[in-house]
């Protein structure tokens, strides 16, 4: 949890966000002291998001409430990960039998193939994202659980209207990742309406961490903080005026927090947007150079994911989930560059990887 800290010592100047509390830690803790600890799992829990959210788990309600699951080995420098299970999502068995043993009542469902990747394999992101996401729904129908699934701007395309993307409006994905995330916007309403299952969801932005993704069209702008302080220079893979909305790593958690959290009556529909705030790669370039005066960036434009990030929208319009269940994001683009920087240097000077953000 030590990295909560660095985030004390950023102040907020910009409008449309709330000032960062004096206590970053505030809207956690304002919700642990009135919320019962839930049982939580997280599938895919060595992703880009899983062990952020695990740790702001297990700093509200301590090291009881999150189980850990992924299919791959833990990595030696996994100290913050406790409770770790290998759980194939596509064995519906196997998941309920974590959901039982392990005395579950709130799954957060991060397993998925991202856009990029799943383009390079269809069938897989078929396995993952939609069979996945079935297993996941019927095992929470069985056992009357509390579902999250993330959906995405991907969810969109390019005959959705691109700025200030509204929650109801076309939705016709060019990419697997976004069809499949469509289904499983459609599923988990079908299951709510049809079987009663509490589903939630968002569509993500791109996300902002110190935590690497892999195979997203967003991840140049977590690379780029990697690259300038490795190389002071970036090459970026995607056109200099590519506009699209992202969100840093702990309004991120903060979302699924109080979404999760959110009183059942007060949600008027089972997904919504939610962002933080938009940037083209010459506008973020410009905003390390306000930290990093000699940072360079140079453009080597990769075609899919340059035509996957043009059918998605510019910005979107989270006033729903702002009204509904208090989303109220913290990090602006030049405070995000300011906590990123913080973060990559102080993992710079240990012997281990960066292993959680939030
Ligand atoms: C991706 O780029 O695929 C993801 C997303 C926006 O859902 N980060």
């Amino acid at each position: 949890m030590k990295n909560l800290r660095v985030f004390g010592r950023i102040h907020n100047a910009r409008r449309n966000y709330s000032p960062l509390p004096v206590d970053p830690l505030l809207r956690f803790k304002t919700i642990s002291q009135t919320q019962k600890a839930p049982r939580v799992l997280i599938t895919g829990s060595l992703g880009q998001l899983g062990r952020g959210l695990n740790s702001v788990y297990k700093y509200m309600y301590g090291s009881e409430c999150v189980v850990m699951s992924d299919i791959v080995r833990l990595p030696a420098n996994a100290t913050d990960v406790s409770d770790y299970n290998y759980l194939d999502i596509l064995n519906q068995g196997s998941i309920e039998e974590i959901v039982v043993n392990k005395n579950i009542d709130t799954i957060v469902h991060f397993s998925a193939l991202l856009s990029a990747v799943g383009e390079t394999n269809v069938p897989l992101a078929l396995q993952v994202n939609c069979r996945g996401v079935e297993n996941i729904l019927q095992v929470a129908a069985k056992h009357k659980l509390k579902v999250f699934i993330p959906s995405t701007i991907g969810a969109f395309g390019p005959t959705t209207p691109r700025e200030n993307t509204p929650d109801l409006t076309v939705q016709c994905p060019t990419t697997i990742y976004g069809v499949s995330k469509v289904y499983a916007e459609r599923l988990g309403e079908y299951f709510n309406h049809r079987f009663g299952v509490d589903f939630r969801s968002m569509r993500f932005p791109g996300i902002i961490s110190a935590t690497k993704p892999g195979g997203g069209t967003t991840d140049y702008a977590i690379q780029i903080f990697y690259d300038a302080l490795q190389k002071g220079k970036h090459t970026c893979y995607l056109r200099p005026d590519t506009r699209l909305p992202m969100m840093y790593d702990t309004d991120c958690m903060a979302s699924v927090i109080q979404l999760l959290a959110a009183d059942s009556q007060s949600l008027k529909r089972r997904t919504y947007n939610v962002t933080g705030f938009s940037f083209t790669p010459e506008e973020i370039a410009d905003a390390i150079r306000r930290v990093m005066p000699g940072f360079e960036i140079d453009y080597d434009i990769c075609p899919t994911r340059q035509s996957i990030a043009d059918s998605w929208p510019m910005s979107l319009d989270d006033s729903e989930a702002r009204k509904d269940w208090g989303w109220n994001p913290e990090y602006g683009l030049d405070e995000t560059v300011q906590v990123m920087f913080a973060l990559l240097r102080r993992e710079e000077d240990k012997p281990t990887k960066i292993v959680s953000t939030a």
